[in-house]
């Protein structure tokens, strides 16, 4: 069975010419100069896509999701098949979500349960990093055994004391061993230990609503902390990806190590590039519970989100995934009604990256290969998946998004996919629209129908970083 996709604009991480896709089975089989005889050749018998006037870019691939997470008493409310199925009507068709053990747990029992909750249930591909909450010797020797099965990346967290906190001997046990195997060490950079200090005092003071949550996660300690990871791997000789960067202070401690020479790296999030402190997280009432994620929304009168922007131009932020982890306002964010501390940490956006990060592109922000690459190109080189997703070429999957390039809509709860009780983009205005999308050559999104199936999403086991090699 093949399939032509014929008119549009092919985009790259290098660039965007008109071509013609020709997808056989569930790959891509060649892209072909519009008009060629090859072309001409390859529409007899083939099923043929009109994409005139529209981009044709890689699905995009986000390292970042939480499907099912537990949090705070509560779970993320999207399973892996209904996140993976919002991922998939907005132009997402690899999600690299986390398997999470904390302290006392066996890592392997805990990845055989994550790969329990996902398999049989998603709509697109989905692979896994390893989050170790608990580094001890059983851990680490883990750590090795899993890089060769195809985890090969590890988040850490400096936050969140007693729960998920590594101190520093553990995170620098924990980076010599992902030198010596060619893990990638992902870390949660804030000062969790002195955050929950400023937390418990402006919770005495009495200071209960949703933007003391910003407040309390003050941009220093999250630049301390940035500071701190890059000291540590240089000491470990470990590559580090430090993890939903949202401070300019942060941003700058990435600059300062890769100007260095150090193999560091970052991503950021829509959230930070198009939300703030001021008009997201200090909403009146208990509306900003909805925008409580952490690293937190920083202040737009400081300018953090003018420098994210400028730091995806100059790569010094070298990936945009969503951090999603969402939870509905009932029963869930409302468990923080009367103290910030206990308003689960995360915002669903899996479904709106793509469309986001255009608004970049709209708006002069970036180039269009930029959007490509920060969205699909360098997530699956970073996390070992090139190339077989993230770009069209011949052999790699045919993870294809036929995207409207000038269509206006807004986002709502009403409109939207993920299971959540609102939006955190409500309102919010998007230049550009998801159309078509195809994974591995199915079209599982064809003009505002859903046609894929829970299941057909396939484990991916991952290489290593190819930023390492
Ligand atoms: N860190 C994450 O990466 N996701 C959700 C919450 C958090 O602190
Ligand atoms: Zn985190
Ligand atoms: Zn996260």
């Amino acid at each position: 069975m093949t399939t032509l996709i014929k008119g549009g604009t092919v985009v790259s991480a290098t660039g965007a010419d008109p071509a013609e896709v020709l997808i056989d089975g569930e790959q891509i089989e060649a892209v072909l100069r519009p008009g060629s005889d090859i072309a001409a050749a390859a529409e007899q018998g083939a099923e043929v896509v009109d994409a005139t006037g529209r981009l044709v870019v890689p699905g995009g691939v986000d390292v970042h999701t939480h499907m099912e997470l537990p949090f705070g008493g509560t779970f993320a409310s999207d399973t892996f098949e209904t996140g993976t199925r919002a991922a998939a009507w907005g132009g997402t068709t690899t999600i690299v979500d986390f398997a999470v053990q904390t302290y006392g747990e066996n890592v392997r029992e805990c990845l055989d349960a994550w790969m329990a909750k996902a398999e049989g249930n998603c709509a697109i591909d989905y692979g896994f990093h390893m989050i170790i909450g608990g580094v001890d010797n059983d851990a680490l020797k883990e750590m090795d055994l899993l890089v060769n099965e195809g985890i090969t990346s590890f988040k850490l967290f400096m936050a969140y004391p007693g729960v998920m906190l590594s101190d520093d001997g553990q995170i620098l046990r924990a980076m010599q061993q992902a030198a010596g195997n060619g893990g990638l060490i992902m870390m949660h950079a804030e000062n969790g230990l002195a955050i929950d200090v400023l937390a418990e005092q402006a919770f005495e003071r009495g200071e209960i609503s949703p933007v003391n949550h910003g407040y309390v996660r003050r941009k220093e300690l999250e630049s301390e902390a940035t500071h701190r990871a890059v000291q540590l791997a240089k000491v470990g000789a470990a590559p580090l990806y430090i993890v939903h960067l949202s401070a300019s202070e942060a941003l700058e401690q990435v600059a300062i190590a890769r100007d260095g020479g150090m193999n560091v790296f970052a991503e950021t999030c829509p959230q930070y590039l198009h939300f703030s402190l001021e008009e997201h997280l200090d909403r009146p009432g208990f509306e900003g519970a909805g925008y409580v994620c952490s690293t937190p929304l920083r202040s737009r009168a400081e300018g953090h989100q003018d420098d994210l922007w400028r730091g995806l131009r100059t790569n010094d932020l070298a990936v945009v995934s969503t951090d999603h982890c969402p939870f509905c306002m009932k029963e869930q964010k409302e468990l923080g009604l009367n103290d910030f501390r206990a308003i689960p940490n995360g915002i669903g956006g899996v479904e709106h990256r793509m469309d986001m990060i255009y608004q970049g592109v709209v708006t002069g922000e970036i180039g269009l290969a930029r959007w490509v690459e920060l969205c699909a190109t360098t997530p699956a080189r970073m996390m070992g998946l090139y190339p077989r997703k993230g770009i069209i070429a011949p052999g790699s999957d045919a993870d294809v998004v036929i995207y409207d390039p000038d269509k206006q809509w807004t986002i709502s709860v009403d409109n939207h996919h993920m299971n959540m009780d609102y939006s955190a983009y409500e309102g919010v205005g998007v230049t550009g629209h998801v159309d078509t999308v195809f994974s591995r050559g199915r079209k599982v999104i064809d003009g505002g129908r859903y046609l894929g199936r829970a299941g057909d999403g396939r484990y991916l086991p991952r290489g290593l970083s190819q930023y390492l090699m």
